[in-house]
């Protein structure tokens, strides 16, 4: 007996029927790369790159993307996909009219109910070689680069590993503490010219992202001191229900620490498209403790704009749409000797909403500049 409900279907792709959509990308320039028995390159260069975009199906359709060694690369095509019961399917490859055609078709079973692990996305190490080689190309193949690997029309990574310290793609062997030697407890902590250089944020790549006025990144990034600069990318979880609680109180604790008893100056801009919206200064005073100075600013509430911003970007019907949203939303966080002037921290946020499963994430990344 057929469940009304049934979740194991055939889908048929009828592949015969198949015809190619093409939809204005740029095709592959290809190359031969002179190997015996190796397939060819796409050839990318500063004035020309492949593109590959993704067609939606209609309904009951698909599209398929071919690559072969032959030649083929992303090579799109569409066609009817029919849903077939088991039993329908079981009638369908006996029949003598219908046999030669069910063996050229691709068929899929699928049941919905059984579920494995889930793909969280596809992508590539970032290693030195990598690094160094990217390094080597025009901005424009940089960026031809870059978008063929995580652009919209390039085949949309999201993924990245970075090896911590050297790896087997290094020019040399290095860790975070190279001496002394057997230092457990890491007292002489740095980073190498690899990670300065090949896997740091360019700051010129976020400028526009942030106010370019007088105070904004750029200007301030002149001034200096560089060490005192990070990009902070960080995954908002909005799935905590007490968000909507009417009684909620929306406030920032941060705290900082130093050497010297100063009194600093804490300015937050909440930045759309680049232009700064609100911003807030806070003046904060040091506490001894511990040895160290401590500047401690607590449950400082968040503006009205923040609220609200939180509040429309959490009934956002999908994912991507509050990912839009935030592509175009930064905060820049600026905290300043008061009576010098000097820049003691700066922290550019860029945000995007994280997977319900993995909470609240963030990454820090050290701003440099060629
Ligand atoms: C600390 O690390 C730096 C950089 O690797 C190195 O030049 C320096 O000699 C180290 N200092 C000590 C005390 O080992
Ligand atoms: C820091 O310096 C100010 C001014 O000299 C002084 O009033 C304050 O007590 C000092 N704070 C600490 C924690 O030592
Ligand atoms: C909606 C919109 O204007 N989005 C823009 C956000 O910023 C990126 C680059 O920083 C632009 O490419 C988008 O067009």
């Amino acid at each position: 007996m057929i469940n009304k409900h049934l979740s194991i279907f055939l889908v048929k792709a009828v592949f015969l029927s198949s015809f190619s959509i093409g939809k204005c990308d740029q095709p592959c320039s290809a190359r031969d790369v002179g190997i015996e028995g190796r397939s060819i390159v796409c050839v990318c260069n500063a004035a020309y790159c492949d593109t590959i975009t993704r067609d939606e199906p209609a309904w009951n359709t698909y599209v398929a993307y071919t690559s072969t060694r032959d030649g083929k690369r992303f090579e799109k095509s569409t066609g009817p996909i029919r849903f077939l019961t088991n039993a329908k399917a079981r009638n369908y490859g006996r029949s003598e009219k219908t046999q030669t055609r069910f063996a050229n078709e691709a068929s899929y079973r699928i049941n919905s109910n059984t579920r494995y692990q889930k793909v969280e996305g596809f992508g590539g190490s970032v290693t030195d070689a990598a690094s160094i080689n990217w390094r080597k190309l025009s901005d424009s193949t940089q960026r031809h680069f870059i978008n063929s690997y995580f652009g919209k029309e390039g085949i949309e990574y999201n993924m990245i590993r970075v090896p911590i310290g050297g790896a087997d793609f290094s020019t040399h062997p290095y860790t975070y503490n190279e001496s002394p030697w057997n230092d457990k407890t890491l007292s002489n902590y740095s980073l190498s010219a690899e990670d300065y250089f090949y896997k740091s944020v360019d700051v010129q790549q976020i400028n526009d992202k942030f106010p370019e006025k007088k105070g904004g990144l750029k200007e301030l990034y002149e001034k200096g001191p560089r060490n005192a600069f990070f990009l902070v990318k960080f995954w908002a979880d909005l799935n905590t229900n007490n968000l909507d609680d009417p009684g909620a109180f929306y406030g920032v604790t941060s705290v900082y620490e130093s050497n010297e008893n100063m009194t600093i100056t804490c300015s937050t801009k909440v930045c759309s498209f680049g232009k700064q919206v609100v911003e807030k200064v806070e003046t904060e005073y040091a506490r001894f403790e511990g040895g160290r100075f401590v500047y401690r600013i607590q449950r400082s509430p968040m503006c009205e704009y923040m609220v609200n911003f939180i509040h429309k970007l959490k009934h956002l019907p999908e994912k991507y749409m509050m990912n839009s949203v935030l592509e175009n939303f930064t905060i820049l966080q600026v905290v300043s000797n008061r009576d010098t002037q000097e820049t003691l921290l700066c922290a550019a946020f860029v945000f995007e909403v994280s997977n319900s499963e993995h909470g609240a994430q963030h990454h820090i990344y050290r701003l440099v500049k060629d």
